[in-house]
């Protein structure tokens, strides 16, 4: 890797006293999981995520989206953590308060040694009745495309957060809330197009936070950041965590 990180990111992250990461699925793109912008492959090649994740889809063909997730469940199942989520899993045991946000659903910060993530989109491990909201751990107990709940009927659904859906209340606000504290935003792996996800950097932005963006791709964020590191974060963040705590 051929980045030399400015003495000044180094400096702030040492002198943090709270990072928060807002991480998006270029994080997880070295993990092979593809991210949102990569064009669908195979039998998905045809349908557009953006039309797939909304309850409408659901509504309309629930089986289509049921198996959708299925192969995305699938797919992250063989997913492993990269060397960025294991970062910033160390990231955490240095820093002086640490809080990270995703809007990732593939558990992939977790397995990593991740702790108390503010999942803001949901889990893709987790299921939950459709009508009910009652949340079941996992899928893997029950049968059928979509299956149902044995006692009551309803259909089970991914525990996300779909397109045209308010996020979870308590993570939403606990994110806004580390983002007006924290003195070092990290912003990672993200296109910032969806929101309100993408705004919560506005709020550091505001409070004269240090804001470094990780993206090999340019976003609207971009000139607004303090940094801008154009290199995977599966690259840059172990190297960021050595510069700065060794
Ligand atoms: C809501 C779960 C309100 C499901 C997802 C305000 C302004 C504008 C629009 C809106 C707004 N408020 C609401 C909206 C509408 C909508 C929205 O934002 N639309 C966009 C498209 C314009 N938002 C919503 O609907 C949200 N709900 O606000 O409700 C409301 C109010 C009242 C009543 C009802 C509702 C809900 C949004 C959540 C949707 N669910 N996921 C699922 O996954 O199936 S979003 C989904 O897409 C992901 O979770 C993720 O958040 C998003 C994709 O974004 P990214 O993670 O950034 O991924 P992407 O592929 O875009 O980019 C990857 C990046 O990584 C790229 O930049 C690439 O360069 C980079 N990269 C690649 N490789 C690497 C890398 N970076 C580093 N290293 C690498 N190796």
């Amino acid at each position: 890797m051929s980045y030399q990180f400015p003495p000044q990111i180094i400096e702030a992250l040492q002198q943090a006293k709270h990072i928060m990461a807002l991480t998006g699925a270029g994080t997880s793109a070295e993990s092979g999981v593809p991210t949102f912008r990569d064009a669908q492959t195979g039998l998905w090649a045809q349908y557009d995520p953006q039309e797939l994740a909304t309850p409408d889809a659901w509504a309309r063909n629930p089986q289509l989206v049921w198996e959708w997730y299925t192969w995305r469940r699938n797919l992250v199942a063989e997913a492993r953590p990269n060397a960025g989520h294991y970062a910033l899993a160390k990231m955490a045991q240095h820093a002086n308060q640490f809080t990270l946000v995703t809007q990732n659903i593939d558990n992939l910060h977790q397995e990593a040694g991740s702790s108390n993530v503010i999942e803001l989109h949901g889990n893709l491990r987790r299921i939950k009745g459709a009508n009910s909201g009652c949340v079941y751990p996992n899928w893997e107990a029950f049968t059928g495309s979509p299956p149902q709940e044995p006692v009551s009927g309803e259909y089970m659904r991914p525990d996300v957060v779909w397109f045209g859906e308010i996020l979870p209340e308590v993570q939403l606000l606990s994110a806004i809330e580390a983002s007006q504290a924290c003195d070092v935003y990290l912003l990672i792996g993200t296109s910032s197009l969806v929101h309100p996800a993408a705004s919560l950097v506005v709020n550091a932005l505001r409070n004269q936070a240090t804001v470094i963006e990780i993206n090999p791709n340019p976003t609207p964020i971009t000139e607004y950041a303090t940094y801008a590191i154009p290199h995977p974060s599966g690259e840059i963040l172990p190297a960021l965590v050595t510069a700065v705590w060794g």
